[in-house]
């Protein structure tokens, strides 16, 4: 039951534009209420209304260690205690920008920002400061934030100038940004040769996470290095979601390719609202103070989050089995629900890189935005909403990744594959 969570988003939507801070949290995907939350621990997460449930979205991606790992919530209130913001240096900053460059060499310098989304928009700020060029190269179904320059979805020919995807994006922003097809390198040639001598950066989501889990094809990241050194533009891997999660070094350790300049979210704050950018020396000192690339912000670098932060990838520097023991429980899952998925004879696809999976309800192989969208939406809807009742939160839409971390057992992971058998049999029958 939840009613706690009806009255809850009754209420909510009074004073809240649709009830929600973020609009995948209204399960307009799915349909029905969505779930209020008041606690979680490790994987579990309890509602309004005292339900449990298995926890597979992890706060979309941060949650590497479980909700409210002890050292995290230690480190929060060791800090609190000494000022919540002092809009000035401290030396958790350093430890935080040292701790980074170890994780993720490339990383020469580091910039703390607030969010993803402030953090790709600095990002491509920096490389079109950089290069003086104007145009960045985007894909369809990458998800960067809701920065103006990435609410852009291509025109209705390859060719033609990117539309805004969003009222109050204009059309001089949307001119600037070109959309090219994930996995396909021709698309890229394309936009390359239209715009010569024109194109700052080339922007994606070195995994795709935001159009379900969609791995980079051989040779993909490789080509788009290769391309960004011919063209002189600047490669930004989008880590926000694959980021200390694929690996220390995140996806450009786990596919070894670098970029240039890096991408990061909330998993840097131990969940809390951080975000940073970085990379090459030679490009991050155009940013002011250094150079005239202007970027700022009293909440950056907050010594709350750094701590947090600092608590959670401290842990998975040290602890490089627990890498191994997500990929083997990731595998682990993949393999169960696969057995189970073709015992229903569901026609369905299965992406796993590391500990991100999607189930795509298609029997196509799903390597991009079209592919990912031949999966059957009703499907996933009804399957949501039979895994939700047997106590199995997964992300609320057919397109987003599910994260797994360290504290799902074999038991939890047992639970979810039984769960899906007889969700299947419910809505297949
Ligand atoms: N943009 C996130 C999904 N890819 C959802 C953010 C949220 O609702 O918290």
């Amino acid at each position: 039951m939840l009613l706690k969570s009806e009255f809850l988003f009754k209420r909510a939507q009074q004073f809240i534009p649709g009830g929600v801070n973020s609009p995948a949290r209204a399960f307009k995907s799915v349909g029905g209420i969505p779930v209020f939350f008041k606690k979680a621990k490790g994987s579990l997460l309890t509602d309004e209304d005292g339900n449990e449930y298995i926890d597979y979205v992890g706060s979309w991606g941060p949650m590497i260690l479980g909700h409210a790992h002890p050292a995290v919530i230690k480190a929060i209130q060791d800090a609190s205690f000494n000022s919540t913001s002092f809009g000035a240096p401290t030396e958790l900053e350093i430890r935080m920008a040292e701790l980074v460059q170890r994780m993720v060499p490339n990383v020469e310098r580091v910039r703390m920002v607030n969010s993803g989304t402030e953090a790709c928009m600095s990002a491509v700020r920096v490389a079109r400061g950089f290069t003086g060029r104007e145009k960045i190269i985007k894909f369809e179904g990458n998800y960067h934030g809701h920065g103006d320059s990435f609410l852009i979805k291509a025109g209705s020919g390859a060719l033609t100038l990117g539309e805004p995807s969003s009222p109050g994006v204009t059309k001089g922003t949307a001119k600037d940004t070109l959309n090219a097809d994930y996995n396909d390198l021709e698309s890229v040639d394309t936009l390359f040769k239209k715009n010569k001598g024109k194109i700052a950066a080339v922007i994606l989501e070195p995994v795709a996470g935001n159009m379900g889990c969609i791995p980079p094809e051989p040779g993909f990241l490789e080509g788009l290095r290769e391309r960004c050194d011919r063209e002189g533009s600047v490669l930004i891997f989008d880590e926000v979601m694959t980021g200390f999660r694929l690996a220390r070094g995140g996806a450009q350790e786990r596919f070894g390719v670098d970029a240039d300049l890096v991408t990061f979210g909330k998993v840097i704050g131990g969940g809390l609202p951080v975000g940073a950018f970085g990379g090459k020396k030679e490009i991050m000192d155009v940013v002011s103070p250094v150079g005239p690339v202007y970027q700022a912000g009293t909440l950056s670098g907050n010594p709350l989050a750094m701590s947090a932060g600092l608590a959670q990838l401290g842990l998975l520097e040290k602890h490089p089995e627990y890498y191994a023991d997500l990929e083997e429980k990731t595998a682990y899952l993949a393999r169960r629900l696969r057995a189970v998925l073709s015992a229903h004879q569901v026609p369905f696809q299965i992406n796993q890189v590391g500990s991100m999976i999607t189930v795509f309800f298609t029997g196509e192989k799903v390597t991009g935005f079209e592919s990912a969208n031949t999966t059957d939406q009703e499907l996933f809807r009804k399957f949501f909403h039979a895994m939700l009742k047997r106590g199995i939160y997964l992300p609320p839409s057919p397109f987003e990744s599910w994260f797994l971390a360290t504290t799902l057992s074999t038991e939890m992971l047992d639970k979810t594959v039984n769960a899906a058998d007889e969700s299947l049999a419910e809505v297949l029958g």
